[in-house]
């Protein structure tokens, strides 16, 4: 018999850890998967769902987080945890988030305010799932985060190339060879700057790396306590895919941040704020040369001088010429003819 309960669509108060040491100990993705050594989207698992409590649904997307987690009879998972097909995290934070809500609203569960997260990878959510990631965000009245962890490839089938690789790596779709050394010719996707400009209604966008691990579990408590559908960006690195010793998987977070190619910031309500090293490059710090962070890769090790300066040059731009700093790309038209004329 369901218990007798008044509706509401409130979401749970997650007050931000205030340091490490006020962490919460319990730990809801556990042992019992099977990912690498120095898997960071693995760490970005056990940060999620240990930032969002015990009160959480998870879903997952078919990926590395998928196959990796549930090997046949076992799993890391502490809270209830579903499969969805490869292009659905948003279809099924939607439905989940709805279901829960008209279930509540009948009385046909007890009415509280349970967490609903859906991850996808880049290949399911920056390509394949963009669509109904898309359709989520403007769906306001439902609660539900989306969390994206990039690796910057279908790591799961063997490291093919997505629109999340960067310039000129190496994938097996994109392997360098003596008549073509740079196969993978295309930039990186810009995509919580997409998400953040095209969905004004959506309250909270951010982008987290796990080597700032705080930080990260901080804005994933932000978005579920802030509710209506929101979008989380992960960097990953995966030393499979991008060939390297696991042990450099905490460093190379930080040079991604520190050389100025992936920025940390979030958007709530419109507000931009710039986070950790990344405020302080806004701030005038110089950024790290990019070749620091590629030369560590083995994706990148038939990378010629030319092309170290055509990928620092794509990074300056990014500082550089676009309107919002590494996050929104138009210019103004004077900025532009600025810009230009400098050129
Ligand atoms: C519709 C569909 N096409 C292809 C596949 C095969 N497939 C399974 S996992 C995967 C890779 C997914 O890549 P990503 O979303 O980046 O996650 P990762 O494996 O990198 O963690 C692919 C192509 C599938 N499961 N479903
Ligand atoms: S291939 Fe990459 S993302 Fe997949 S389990 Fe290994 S390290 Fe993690
Ligand atoms: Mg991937």
């Amino acid at each position: 018999m369901a218990e007798t309960t008044t509706f509401t669509n409130a979401t749970q108060i997650l007050e931000p850890f205030r340091g490490v040491k006020k962490v919460t100990l319990e730990e809801y993705f556990t042992s019992g998967h099977r990912t690498c050594q120095g898997c960071e989207s693995a760490l970005v698992m056990k940060l999620m769902v240990k930032a969002a409590g015990p009160r959480t649904i998870v879903l997952g997307s078919t990926g590395c987080m998928y196959v990796a987690n549930t090997t046949y009879y076992t799993t890391p998972w502490v809270v209830p945890w579903m499969h969805t097909q490869l292009g659905s995290s948003g279809s099924a934070a939607l439905g989940t988030a709805a279901g829960l809500k008209v279930l509540m609203r009948k009385g046909k569960m007890k009415a509280e305010p349970i967490n609903v997260i859906a991850f996808c990878g880049d290949g399911g959510g920056a390509d394949m799932g963009l669509g109904a990631i898309s359709a989520t965000l403007t769906h306001k009245e439902y609660n539900s985060l989306i969390l994206l962890y990039d690796n910057e490839s279908y790591a799961n089938t063997d490291i093919q190339l997505s629109g999340s690789t960067p310039y000129g790596a190496h994938t097996t779709f994109s392997p360098p060879g003596k008549a073509v050394r740079i196969i993978h010719t295309r930039w990186k996707k810009n995509t919580a700057g997409m998400l953040a400009a095209g969905h004004t209604e959506c309250r909270y966008v951010a982008t987290v790396c796990p080597s700032y691990a705080v930080e990260m579990m901080n804005k994933v408590r932000r978005a579920l306590t802030i509710g209506g559908p929101t979008f989380i960006h992960s960097l990953d690195p995966c030393p499979k895919g991008w060939d390297y010793d696991p042990m450099l998987s905490h460093e190379l977070g930080e040079l991604a941040i520190e050389t100025g190619i992936f920025p940390l910031y979030e958007v709530e309500d419109g507000k931009l704020t710039y986070y950790g090293k990344t405020k302080a490059l806004v701030e005038g710090r110089p950024r790290k040369p990019v070749r620091e962070y590629l030369l560590k890769q083995g994706r990148f090790a038939h990378f010629t001088e030319e092309d170290l300066a055509y990928f620092q040059a794509k990074v300056d731009e990014m500082w550089q010429k676009w309107e919002i700093p590494a996050v929104i790309p138009f210019r103004r038209l004077d900025a532009a003819k600025a810009a230009l004329a400098m050129t």
